[in-house]
């Protein structure tokens, strides 16, 4: 805890689309405000994922429903994740407690994670809100990003000490994996990679043995299915084959990280899990929510610029991410190597909730 001030008390807003990335973003950021000493509200509108995600919750956040803000006094600080408007009622109490308090609490839309020029050029600007229940106020946008000049990404304070002297042996018995050092350790969390059928023969094909840990979910139903074709037309094809595969239970975050922490090569999807497979700087793999329009090519493009990933992890990007058919093959030494001089790169940044707070408490000393 790095405070001297009293603590403020953060409304954090979220709505989940799909998928567990926008509860995996806000439950790591209201917790690491709260071991920051801050009080966190976080109004969510399916809690169900927090069971698996963090069953033990964390002290200082306190987890409600969405329909409970309608009659909520705000706090000091808003923050909307992902453009999920708070409810007109509390629209308007802000408007209110704004006017009562003759200062209007920072209100924060917390934005996408992209390494694309437009999120630098728009971190930070004002947003007028210019209709609606609080007509008059100010949001600001407030963008996480790769380099100095945005947001920053999320991490715990702890993290460095926590890697250091993690258990990977003992982590891995656990969970029920054998942790021969002569076998190679992937993770898979993906959508449905049309590429999936490359990469598990990849990895069957060998030369090194490899055992696949398959997150519970969307990659365990890709897998399973590519699978079941396959055994169809060969059967006995796994057995014989030099990779093996385990199939996880959904994990806490925490787990996640340890996973994460434990592989040589980690396929990741979305926001969150792409920002975890950075710190434990091994090689990974990224899968970009697929838009039907084809952005995230161009946001695929603006990260591996910024990754400085070598053409053979640049090749493998495309290909796992449907913009080409052409198949890539692994290179797991060469992309560990820049891996981890892009974690280097990244932990002489502020992190994002250290900088979320300075910029609220510079509103809010502008404001007084
Ligand atoms: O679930 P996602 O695909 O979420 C995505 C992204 O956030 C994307 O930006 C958004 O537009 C889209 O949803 C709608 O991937 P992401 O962001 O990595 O979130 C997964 C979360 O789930 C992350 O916090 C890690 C967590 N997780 C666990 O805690 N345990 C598990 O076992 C697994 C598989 C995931």
């Amino acid at each position: 805890m790095d405070r001297v001030r009293p603590a403020m008390l953060w409304d954090i807003f979220c709505k989940v689309i799909d998928n567990h990335g926008d509860i995996g973003v806000c439950w790591r950021l209201s917790a690491q405000l709260a071991r920051r000493g801050e009080r966190v509200r976080l109004w969510v509108d399916d809690a169900s994922a927090l069971a698996w995600m963090a069953p033990a919750g964390e002290p200082g956040v306190t987890v409600l429903a969405w329909t409970a803000q309608a009659a909520a006094e705000p706090g000091d600080v808003v923050i909307e994740a992902f453009g999920c408007d708070p409810e007109p009622q509390f629209q308007a109490a802000l408007a209110a407690a704004s006017r009562e308090r003759a200062t209007q609490p920072p209100w924060i839309n917390l934005e996408y994670l992209t390494a694309e020029r437009f999120a630098q050029r728009s971190h930070l600007l004002p947003s007028p809100v210019l209709s609606g229940a609080a007509a008059g106020l100010t949001k600001h946008f407030f963008y996480p990003g790769f380099v100095p000049d945005s947001g920053g990404l999320l991490r715990e304070p702890d993290l460095a000490r926590r890697q250091a002297s993690f258990d990977r042996a003992g982590w891995l018995r656990g969970h029920g994996i054998a942790a021969d050092p002569d076998t190679r350790l992937v993770s898979l969390f993906c959508y449905e990679p049309a590429a999936i059928g490359h990469l598990l023969q990849q990895l069957a094909a060998g030369p090194r043995r490899t055992a696949l840990l398959v997150t519970a979910g969307r990659a365990a139903s890709a897998v399973r299915r590519w699978l079941d074709g396959r055994e169809q037309a060969q059967p006995g094809w796994l057995a014989t084959s030099r990779l093996s595969l385990t199939w996880l239970p959904l994990l806490s975050q925490h787990d996640f990280d340890h996973l994460l922490w434990s592989c040589d090569l980690n396929f990741v999807r979305g926001e969150d899990s792409l920002v975890r497979a950075l710190w434990a700087g091994r090689a990974f793999v990224w899968q970009l929510y697929p838009q039907h329009d084809g952005a995230h090519h161009a946001k695929l493009a603006a990260f591996l610029d910024w990754l400085q990933a070598p053409p053979s992890w640049r090749a493998f990007h495309q290909f796992w991410n449907g913009g080409t058919s052409q198949a890539a093959p692994l290179a797991v030494p060469a992309w560990a190597a820049a891996a981890q001089a892009a974690r280097e790169r990244l932990l002489e940044q502020p992190d994002l909730a250290r900088q979320l707070l300075a910029f609220v408490q510079e509103r809010r000393g502008a404001a007084a």
